[in-house]
């Protein structure tokens, strides 16, 4: 059974966010020792431990108040708050600090041979994507009718695949879309790295020792502008 008075935080296990985020811990003092199998990693010299999962949990461990920090991409915060609204929920956290990595944008791109000359050629189409609520809110405002078909992976073939007319993913260099000839029209979403932290009551400690983290993460964060 994890202590509660010692300070949760989530982060990726394995993936884009991972090293970077274990990096970040570290330039701010936290000393941790992540064997590659385990879920938590125990820091040696302050009350912190560290929660390795699947980036898809953070959100909901930080808004159902599991984990007191987590290290997220905006994309999957941003899709996870419009989800649980669209049930009903009212999920609250807050956001500490923007960080400088994990960049990315969520872009819908089509064919190459396919005519675009603005959002309405999406008029009724359909759009693979693993973000259907970021792309729903987005198209909403265009007026934009669409369909969507739910992928959480492989999304990029979905055209070639005769899934879908287009897709809507996260871009970074590009280089995933020219190799299966599709081009972007359409940034919906710009996206960063964020730490965020979970609403309600929290004790004196854990809130010194959070602004003690906020304070070397903004140092490290300033000295690598
Ligand atoms: O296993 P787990 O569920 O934890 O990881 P995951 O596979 O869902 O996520 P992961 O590690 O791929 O990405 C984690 C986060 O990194 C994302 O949610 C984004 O916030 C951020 N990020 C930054 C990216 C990219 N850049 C990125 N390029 N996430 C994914 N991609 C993928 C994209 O989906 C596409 O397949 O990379 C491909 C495009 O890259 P380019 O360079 O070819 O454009
Ligand atoms: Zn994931």
């Amino acid at each position: 059974m994890l202590d509660k008075s010692r300070l949760r935080i989530a982060m990726q296990k394995s993936g884009r966010l991972s090293d970077e985020s274990q990096k970040l811990f570290a330039s701010c003092g936290i000393k941790i020792n992540l064997q590659q199998q385990r879920l938590i990693a125990f820091a040696e010299n302050m009350p912190i431990d560290i929660l390795r999962v699947r980036d898809d949990d953070i959100p909901g461990l930080v808004m159902d108040g599991v984990v007191d920090l987590g290290i997220i991409g905006e994309n999957v915060l941003e899709e996870e708050l419009l989800s649980r609204r669209a049930q009903g929920e009212d999920p609250r956290y807050t956001t500490l600090r923007r960080l400088d990595f994990g960049g990315c944008r969520l872009s819908i791109a089509m064919p190459l041979d396919a005519e675009y000359t603005g959002a309405q050629c999406l008029q009724n189409s359909r759009i693979a994507t693993s973000y259907p609520h970021l792309l729903k809110r987005y198209l909403d405002e265009q007026k934009v009718r669409f369909k969507s078909c739910l992928l959480n992976g492989s999304v990029e073939v979905a055209p070639r695949a005769g899934l879908a007319d287009a897709i809507c993913d996260l871009v970074s260099t590009g280089a995933t879309l020219e190799a299966n000839g599709l081009r972007e029209v359409e940034v919906i979403y710009r996206s960063k790295a964020t730490l965020i932290q979970r609403d309600g009551e929290i004790s004196d400690e854990k809130q010194e020792l959070i602004n003690k983290l906020l304070t070397r993460m903004q140092g490290v964060i300033q000295a690598r502008e």
